[in-house]
């Protein structure tokens, strides 16, 4: 976009002066983040931070982008960001040396307190309990992650609540939520991350939804040292993306060609262009061109290595400070001198600010060694450690960038190499004092720990029943329910295949898009990743989205954004920001290789930070809901696929009674034999113990409800106290959640006490369920395995 510098002048309603003071204002930033990249770089050169990945060569466009980034907006972008982050007053360059070198105290890093890698940046969304704060006023960065595209199916779902904030009349009290539908989500990537199939969802799902999303892609011609004739159709994000360009009378998304060095070109276009996609919510493209990388990819390797000596000089003359410079000098916006004095002072800033950051970092962790080794000092090693305990001490003395873990280190080692005495005493209790710290530090904010919008602090409601509560299937009650959510909570959305018209697959929402309207409850397209994005982002934004998975088989499909940025996003944000999603999904028990999976092992093992709910029926799961949407916290909620047409009792306290997390319950008392499980093989277990107890054997069965947490007041070991036997069963492969549960209560429960026999575990077969009626009894646990376990260990 070479765009002479006097359409700049026209459009800008500004004085001269003052236009020029906002062109070499944005120049010192540029300039302040070049040499926050340029020193970062060295402090992992020369030790003092583990791995840097910067943002030099992507200044100018990021600039560009910030001056339409008004409050209200969203942000979801990569670690490229940090002039963005720095321009719109979101970090400082303290900051991002903080977060550069660790430090875990959140008033240092506000952005991850030290969890993440640099260059990830997070403003708060929520208070300590989780609770969303007045998101209209502030500009709001979404905490971004490693994984390459993990950034934009959230991205989908920021910008589709300004659609629904816009189209859907009861989210509209919600002033603190939104302006009308105003706020745009800017979106960022690299050229080569365009190559995963997150950008190629997200983009079919903007264009179909049409919502105001503008994604940049930096194409810097690389993704590490892969050039993009490897990585994009043609070579070009946006030649490749001309389907999907959006003309009259069509949905799509608009496409604009950049380049990253012509500032004024980019500023022009993008003041009308992010206007557009505020009003019409039509998505865009910024496909900027020419961008540089002055470093390499990050401090792990050298890009001589594989960029030509002509792409080098290209890039040393294509430079987009060099260029803006060279622009400003041109157009008399400046002069050399001024540059060069705004240049020292710059230089001189960034300086001072890493130094203060190293400092404060530094500050408690010299405290802590000057304690340490004056406990050493007082206590005596034993005759024969005296060399390893002074080699301990010298060790600790000398070391000038001492790190937490040689403290802890140290005093371990060294306390266990002392004689008994009150020093080795006054020691020990230090090193626990220092064990607690680092807990805080490091282990905490996994959910909402201790306030009012945990999903543990819910007080408990039974549901009730009366004499008139009539019996229905499954699938009415949760119909009943839903109808009922819809009208007490506002703030309720569902969404996934099949959903919205015809009311999900197993009707649990029939006939509610018409009661409730198709802007809160409808249809997606088959895009389990962007359905969990869409999800995502809408929780973020202060709505409570139940996004539906069709099957649990698909969930895989959804997977990486509920591992990588809901389970993870309170702990690496250290409670700035949370996604309060319901998944909702169907499984376990249907006849077939797929429609009846039950990954559970997989599941529990990568959500931990959500919440993972196991229902054995349909009004477990309305409990389930009841308790997840009370709280600030997301969970997954899996529905027995053969319990919808199960017939049960209808609470009369349908959308108030809650089901506490982590509390099993015991379906069947007994004597002789805890069997432990959940969902639908409950089922079968019933059937087994019905027969077992014609065989004079007496169960006691106990359903945990909730895997993620499990069993929190230890039920499950009372039981086993009274029995002697425990067994466990799902529908899981061997070692999958049976081997979790078997796990909790024999080594955290302590189990392995008070049994007589071995434990057991009975398990699907190590391989996807058979088709068939035959396939699923010879490939899932059935009431016959049981049956013969059971006695089996009753023989013992
Ligand atoms: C899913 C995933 N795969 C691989 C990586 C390792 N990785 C980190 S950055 C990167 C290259 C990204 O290139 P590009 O998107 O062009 O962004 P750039 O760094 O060039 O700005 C790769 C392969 C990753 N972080 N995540
Ligand atoms: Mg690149």
């Amino acid at each position: 976009m070479e765009q002479p510098v006097n359409d700049v002048l026209q459009t800008a309603p500004l004085s001269f002066e003052h236009f020029r003071q906002e062109v070499l204002n944005d120049y010192r930033m540029a300039c302040l983040s070049r040499e926050a990249s340029l020193l970062g770089r060295k402090e992992v050169l020369t030790g003092k931070a583990k791995f840097g990945i910067f943002g030099d060569g992507k200044e100018v466009p990021q600039l560009a982008m910030a001056k339409f980034f008004k409050p209200g907006d969203f942000y979801s972008g990569y670690y490229r960001d940090q002039t963005f982050a720095f321009a719109t007053g979101s970090a400082t360059v303290k900051e991002f040396f903080a977060q550069l070198y660790a430090d875990p105290d959140p008033g240092h890093d506000p952005h991850s307190a030290g969890r993440q890698m640099n260059s990830h940046f997070a403003t708060r969304f929520v208070d300590e309990d989780g609770s969303v704060l007045d998101l209209v006023n502030r500009k709001n960065l979404a905490a971004g992650m490693a994984p390459t595209a993990a950034q934009i199916p959230k991205a989908v779902g920021l910008a589709l609540a300004s659609k629904v904030f816009r189209e859907v009349e009861v989210v509209k009290q919600f002033a603190n939520l939104s302006r009308n539908g105003n706020e745009v989500c800017f979106a960022t990537i690299g050229d080569a991350s365009t190559s995963e199939g997150h950008f190629w969802e997200a983009m079919n799902a903007a264009a179909v939804q049409q919502i105001p999303l503008a994604i940049f892609v930096w194409d810097d011609g690389y993704g590490i040292s892969v050039p993009k004739k490897f990585q994009t159709a043609k070579g070009s994000v946006s030649e490749a993306l001309k389907g999907f360009q959006k003309k009259e009378g069509t949905n799509g998304i608009d496409i604009y060609k950049l380049k990253a060095w012509d500032y004024s070109g980019m500023c022009e276009v993008l003041e009308a262009a992010i206007e557009k996609i505020r009003t019409t919510h039509i998505p865009a493209l910024f496909h900027v061109e020419e961008v540089t990388q002055p470093q390499g990819h990050s401090t792990s390797g050298s890009h001589e290595r594989y960029k030509s000596p002509e792409r080098l000089q290209w890039e040393r003359e294509w430079d987009c400070n060099r260029k803006m410079k060279e622009w400003m000098i041109e157009n008399s916006l400046t002069t050399e001198e001024e540059v060069m004095q705004l240049e020292n002072e710059v230089k001189e800033q960034v300086r001072r600010e890493r130094n203060e950051a190293w400092e404060e970092y530094q500050i408690p962790i010299k405290g802590q060694v000057e304690q340490v080794l004056a406990l050493m000092e007082e206590m005596h090693p034993l005759e024969a450690h005296t060399d390893a305990a002074a080699h301990l001490y010298s060790e600790l003395k000398s070391n000038r960038e001492p790190n937490r873990r040689d403290v802890a280190r140290c005093l371990f080692k060294y306390t266990s190499l002392a004689q008994q005495s009150p020093a080795r005493k006054k020691a020990e209790h230090y090193y626990q004092e220092l064990a607690h710290s680092n807990a805080a530090l490091y282990n905490t904010h996994l959910h909402l720990e201790h306030t009012a919008g945990s999903a543990l602090h819910v007080p408990v409601v039974p549901a009730q029943y009366d004499d008139s509560s009539t019996v229905m299937n499954g699938y009415e009650v949760l119909n009943r329910y839903f109808d009922q959510l819809f009208n007490n909570n506002p703030k309720v959305l569902a969404f996934g295949e099949d959903l919205g018209y015809i009311g999900d697959v197993n009707q649990g929402f029939a006939g509610l898009q018409a009661r409730h309207g198709n802007g809160r409850i409808f249809d997606t397209g088959i895009r389990e990743l962007t359905i969990m994005g869409q999800g995502i982002g809408l929780a973020m934004r202060g709505l409570r989205p139940i996004a539906e998975i069709q099957y649990l088989d698909y969930l895989v499909y959804g997977l990486q954004p509920l591992t990588d940025d809901v389970a993870t996003m309170q702990f690496r944000t250290a409670g700035r920001q949370a996604a309060p999603l319901i998944v909702r999904t169907r499984g376990h028990r249907l006849e077939g290789i797929w429609h009846s999976g039950s990954p559970m092992g997989m599941i529990i093992n990568s959500l931990r930070g959500m919440y993972v709910c196991v229902p054995r029926n349909m009004v477990q799961a309305a409990g389930m809901y009841n308790t997840l949407l009370q709280s600030n916290e997301p969970g997954l909620v899996i529905e027995c696929l053969n319990g919808y047409r199960l017939k049960e009792k209808l609470p009369s306290n349908l959308t108030d009674f809650t089901v506490p997390l982590g509390k099993p319950e015991i379906l069947h008392q007994g004597t002789d034999v805890t069997i432990v499980s959940y969902g639908s093989t409950l089922r079968i277990i019933d059937e087994a113990v019905h027969h077992l107890s014609l065989l004079g054997i007496s169960c006691e069965v106990v359903d945990v409800q909730t895997l993620l947490p499990f069993d929190t007041d230890h039920l499950i070991l009372q039981s086993l106290q009274k029995t002697n036997r425990i067994v466990f069963v799902d529908e899981d492969v061997p070692g999958g959640a049976a081997a979790y549960m078997y796990n909790k209560v024999m080594e955290e429960q302590g189990g392995y006490r008070y049994l007589d026999v071995a434990p057991r575990t009975i398990t699907g077969k190590a391989h996807r369920p058979s088709y068939g009626s035959d396939g699923d009894y010879f490939s899932k646990p059935n009431a016959e395995d049981i049956i013969a376990v059971v006695r089996e260990m009753m023989q013992e």
